[in-house]
């Protein structure tokens, strides 16, 4: 039991129940604005000021007191301390909900909001604030050479590698609170499948437009359906 490998993908559902939206949900971000005007890399090369907003706006959202990890980021980090085998966690979500709730270890392959890249020397920096054109870096002092550190659609996703090699090395795979909708990640669990020993868990407030490729889906919210996973994983497995 182990050395059993468990691979996490997790999507804007888990950090709804905090607080925060997701985006294809009714009420989600995609309603309000259009990806083609705020997350790609042409929508910013057009008009940074406004993809600047449109993060800026996230950003605070992120850091008000009011959000904070919920249960299912906290089952989480307690299935990554108490797992005997390797647990890795990849997120989708650029939130630093996971890191607050004690998970020691995690991908962001779609970058992170509280970060800052460079443009002009490549240096990544944490950054809490609101970013605009005239932002400094703060490694190379440069003004105006800075963009979030998110991945945008037409990017390529980061640490794919080290994600591919885990898909097909894994024993169980769970994807949490994600619609199923943007690849990469959207294929992975036809990677896992593909090992040919994976078992394939959707963990989902409703079905995924994956759905038929899972072995087992439980839906509610991920503050229910993810502690109870959690807890019986560690104590029978799967
Ligand atoms: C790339 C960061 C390749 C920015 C994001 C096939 C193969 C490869 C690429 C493509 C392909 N087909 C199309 C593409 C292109 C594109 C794509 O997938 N487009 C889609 C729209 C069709 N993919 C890309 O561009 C990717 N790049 O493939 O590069 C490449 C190759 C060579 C060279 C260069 C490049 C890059 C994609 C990353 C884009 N950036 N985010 C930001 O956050 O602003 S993606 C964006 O959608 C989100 O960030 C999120 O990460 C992602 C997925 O959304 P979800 O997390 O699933 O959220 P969603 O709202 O959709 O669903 C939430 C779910 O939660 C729902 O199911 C809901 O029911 C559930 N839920 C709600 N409440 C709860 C709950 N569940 C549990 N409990 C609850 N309480």
């Amino acid at each position: 039991m182990k050395d059993r490998r468990i691979v996490i993908l997790t999507g804007a559902g888990i950090s709804k129940e905090s607080g925060l939206d997701t985006f294809r949900d009714p009420d989600g971000i995609w309603a309000r604005v259009r990806i083609e005007d705020v997350a790609t890399p042409e929508a910013f090369a057009r008009n940074p000021d406004h993809v600047h907003a449109f993060y800026n706006h996230r950003r605070k959202g992120l850091l008000d007191q009011a959000v904070a990890p919920n249960a299912a980021h906290l089952a989480i980090a307690r299935l990554q301390r108490e797992w005997p085998g390797e647990v890795l966690l990849v997120t989708q979500n650029i939130d630093d909900l996971h890191e607050r709730a004690g998970s020691p270890a995690l991908i962001h392959m779609h970058g992170e909001l509280l970060k800052a890249r460079c443009l002009a020397c490549g240096a990544i920096s944490p950054w809490r604030e609101a970013m605009t054109i005239d932002s400094l870096c703060p490694s190379c002092g440069v003004e105006g050479t800075l963009r979030v550190n998110v991945v945008w659609f037409g990017e390529m996703p980061l640490e794919m590698e080290r994600i591919y090699d885990a898909l097909a090395a894994c024993d169980l795979f769970v994807s949490i609170g994600t619609s199923g909708n943007v690849y990469p990640a959207a294929g992975f669990v036809t990677q896992a499948r593909s090992n040919g020993r994976a078992h394939t868990l959707e963990l989902n407030l409703e079905p995924s437009e994956g759905q038929t490729f899972f072995a087992e889906r439980r839906y509610g919210p991920a503050t229910q359906e993810v502690p109870a996973f959690v807890e019986q994983v560690l104590k029978d497995g799967w």
